[in-house]
């Protein structure tokens, strides 16, 4: 009866609340290589909410200036919802979590710089190098600060053939194995989602889509005719199984997939051609590696003169707006 569920509800809320204070203890803010902005910390030590952000997508994801704009666009945004931002990339050899203006400029401009993804992390620190943090490593580095919450674009995933190229993302594993939410739009359909969900449900990384279906949408578009294994409809049910995670100690994160608003859904088919020639392209060159994902994103947007670049910008604006009312409602809960 209803009284009963209302009990269960109070109960299980105080022991998702003690189990978070219990996860977040067990945090090293002070970590050698680590430099945490003092807005960052500030927040941090009093219980406000703070968005992790990555910088790949500076870096390698976007041309300047669109890159070094939307960088500012998306902290603002978070500001705006009453959130903290925190970028995240690595300056000379500090794993940076919090960047002033001129760092982001400095990474926005600056040709060369490296990709860095879990595996890249211990050479650029023992060279004392620059780059931009993939998904990946900008978890390690958000969950090593405390910041639950972390808003991008769209993770990596399966690719396409990854069957027999085993080129699966270290973005899929590490939602295996770090207790982060990511929000994004879903993968882009240059992958193969259906192959990128049976990927993370292995890992057990739990799937919901942002809204009132279960739909998993494909980055651009809204719908990939795939389906995550649940929903949350608002930023309170969102935050509630992000702290269920946490406290639950399980090690694994949250994928909230957030389908771009419908008035800028690219035109499907346009993109969808565009992402085959590149596709082609990328495996004619003999493109490979940590390259494949630039070169791609690099090419579709050549070849939709730029409309796949302002799908992009205006769903990234929407996961920031999102993402930060998430971590609002987490942070609400907590107190
Ligand atoms: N997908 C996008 N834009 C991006 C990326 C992915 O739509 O900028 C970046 C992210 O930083 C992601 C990384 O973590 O590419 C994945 O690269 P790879 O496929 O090499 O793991
Ligand atoms: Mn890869």
């Amino acid at each position: 009866n209803k009284l009963n569920r209302m009990r269960t509800l109070r109960r299980v809320s105080v022991l998702i609340r003690k189990g978070v204070r219990t996860y977040q203890n067990t945090l090293h803010n002070k970590d050698l290589f680590y430099r945490i902005h003092p807005s960052v910390s500030q927040a941090l030590v009093q219980n406000k909410p703070v968005v992790a952000l990555e910088s790949t997508i500076i870096t390698h994801g976007m041309p300047y200036p669109h890159n070094l704009r939307t960088a500012k666009e998306v902290e603002e945004i978070v500001r705006a919802e009453g959130a903290i931002p925190a970028t995240i990339a690595v300056i000379d050899g500090e794993i940076c979590v919090g960047l002033s203006l001129d760092e982001l400029s400095h990474l926005a401009k600056s040709k060369n710089l490296l990709k860095v993804s879990r595996r890249d992390l211990p050479y650029v620190i023992s060279k004392g190098l620059s780059g931009g943090t993939t998904v990946s490593a900008t978890m390690i580095a958000a969950h090593r600060a405390g910041i639950p919450v972390f808003v991008t674009g769209g993770i990596g995933g399966v690719h396409r053939d990854g069957q027999n190229s085993l080129d699966i993302s270290a973005d899929l594993t590490e939602l295996g194995r770090t207790p982060i939410a990511v929000v994004s739009a879903g993968v882009k359909s240059i992958l193969d989602i259906g192959r990128t969900l049976e990927f993370l449900e292995t890992q057990g990384v739990c799937v919901a889509s942002y809204g009132a279906s279960k739909n998993f949408p494909a980055f651009f578009t809204p719908n990939s005719g795939f389906t995550s294994a649940y929903n949350v409809q608002n930023p309170s049910e969102a935050a509630k199984l992000i702290a269920g995670t946490l406290s639950l100690g399980l090690r694994s994160g949250v994928l909230i997939a957030v389908p771009v608003p419908e008035e800028h859904a690219a035109v499907g088919q346009q993109i969808a051609e565009a992402i085959q020639v590149a596709v082609t392209e990328a495996s004619s060159k003999r493109v490979s590696g940590k390259d494949v994902t630039p070169f791609i994103l690099q090419k579709v947007n050549e070849l939709t003169l730029g409309k796949s670049l302002q799908t992009n910008i205006a769903l990234i604006h929407n996961n920031a707006k999102v993402g930060s009312q998430i971590a609002c409602a987490l942070s609400e809960q907590m107190r």
